[in-house]
């Protein structure tokens, strides 16, 4: 899943495709490069990040996803409003990205309307404030706890089990030490029954790992997602598709 945010702020490529063109652009250069699905995003979700308005997140996104969806391109759009949801499904998207798993009232009879596909993530409080001071007790069983809730609610509104998708939410109210915690334990979330979704791509743990800035986090990204793929993730959300597909050709050929 290649990554394009049509946001002056995000964390890795805001303002870079804040354009409509210079979004269909580099979703073009993605699928190229191997991208089986893109997800659009029209608002940051990065720590402190400021929340846009339905307006203003429809302007960005829309014409995106109606242009790449007359590519015949498979999108996802990266949204947790309801009425976002609904335009982009209109305006041919096939999944919905959800940060906040599909808790915000009405969202879960949207997808349900809808007939797309939905990823359900994990995260503990919101965006502005969520990395203040996250705590848990057993960051896997309350992770996992949390998306089978979800899973069994997307499901009681009409969603069937096999257009959804689990994402443990790396970065979203979590430490270092959870996301490694998580990240080692991936392989517990495969036995809920639907495909588990990792996105990892440039975030802050690596720079914490490595020393680097977002810029040149490329290489820990791949690793990551490598990992994330050993243990069982079946779907990497990633800013840099070509460098991911080449270590996954690698993987995919020792692995059969
Ligand atoms: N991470 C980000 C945004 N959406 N969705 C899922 N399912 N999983 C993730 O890990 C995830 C996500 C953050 O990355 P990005 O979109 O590049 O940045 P920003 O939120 O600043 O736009």
């Amino acid at each position: 899943m290649g990554v394009i945010n049509v946001t002056p702020d995000s964390f890795f490529d805001g303002g870079l495709y804040a354009s409509t063109e210079s979004a269909i652009c580099h979703a073009a250069r993605m699928r190229e490069e191997g991208a089986d699905l893109l997800d659009i995003g029209g608002e940051s979700t990065r720590p402190g990040g400021d929340p846009v308005g339905v307006a203003e997140e429809l302007r960005r996104i829309v014409p995106v996803v109606q242009a790449l969806a007359s590519m015949n391109i498979p999108v996802s759009v990266d949204t947790s409003k309801p009425e976002v949801m609904s335009a982009a499904i209109a305006a041919g998207a096939v999944m919905i990205n959800d940060v906040n798993a599909l808790q915000a009232p009405g969202a879960l009879e949207v997808v349900a309307a809808g007939n797309v596909a939905a990823c359900l993530m994990h995260m503990q409080g919101e965006p502005r404030s969520m990395q203040t001071n996250p705590q848990y007790g057993d960051v896997v069983v309350e992770v996992k706890d949390f998306l089978q809730r979800r899973l069994n609610a997307a499901q009681a509104a009409g969603i069937p089990l096999m257009r959804l998708v689990i994402d443990p939410g790396f970065g979203f109210g979590k430490t270092l030490e959870h996301n490694l915690e998580l990240l080692r334990h991936l392989d517990h979330f495969i036995d809920m029954g639907v495909p588990v979704l990792a996105g990892l791509s440039r975030k802050s743990m690596l720079g914490k790992l490595t020393g680097h800035a977002v810029g040149d986090r490329i290489h820990a990204s791949v690793a990551a997602a490598l990992l994330a793929a050993v243990k069982g993730a079946r779907i990497l959300r990633v800013h840099d598709v070509k460098a991911t597909r080449d270590a996954l050709a690698v993987y995919n050929a020792v692995e059969q």
